[in-house]
């Protein structure tokens, strides 16, 4: 079975807004294995790390005040093609074109608030996951795994 992982990320609004329990719901139900969970509040630079592939797009200093204004929970969900599934349940970019059913479809609006990170490819993810998750991820197997994968 495949090993892929995605950093999937509640920004400050969807904390605020009580989305967390929704999103990780998703994941779960979907039958994705969660290596790591954290609630933390990043640092200005740690952000400008993550989003560095942007730094020079115009909405980028408004991207970074948006993702410090208040905490974010991050977290790696591990399973077969989680990087490009995980996109399509986050929705697209801007909300008003993320389709329904989408958790940016379903509670969103506005792109400057479109309350989920999710990795753009396998190999961002990896970078990603070391960036938030310094000290790692679990590794664990779970037997409910037989009744998800053929
Ligand atoms: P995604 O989050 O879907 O991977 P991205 O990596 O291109 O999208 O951009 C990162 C975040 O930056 C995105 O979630 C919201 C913000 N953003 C992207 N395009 C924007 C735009 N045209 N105007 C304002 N904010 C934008
Ligand atoms: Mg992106």
């Amino acid at each position: 079975m495949s090993r892929e992982r995605t950093y999937i990320m509640v920004k400050p609004d969807g904390v605020e807004r009580g989305l967390v329990g929704e999103i990780i719901k998703r994941f779960e139900q979907k039958g994705y294995k969660l290596q790591a969970l954290q609630a933390l509040q990043p640092s200005r630079q740690h952000l400008e790390q993550h989003y560095g592939d942007l730094k020079d797009k115009p909405f980028f200093p408004k991207l970074v005040d948006y993702m410090l204004s208040g905490p974010v929970v991050g977290m790696v969900w591990e399973g077969k093609d989680v990087v490009r599934v995980g996109r399509v349940m986050l929705g697209a970019t801007n909300p008003l074109a993320s389709a329904p059913g989408t958790i940016r479809g379903d509670y969103a609006i506005d792109v400057g608030k479109n309350i989920c990170h999710g990795s753009d490819s396998v190999e961002n993810a990896e970078k990603e996951i070391a960036l938030w998750f310094p000290n790692g991820t679990l590794q664990y197997t779970r037997s409910v795994d037989k009744l998800i994968y053929e």
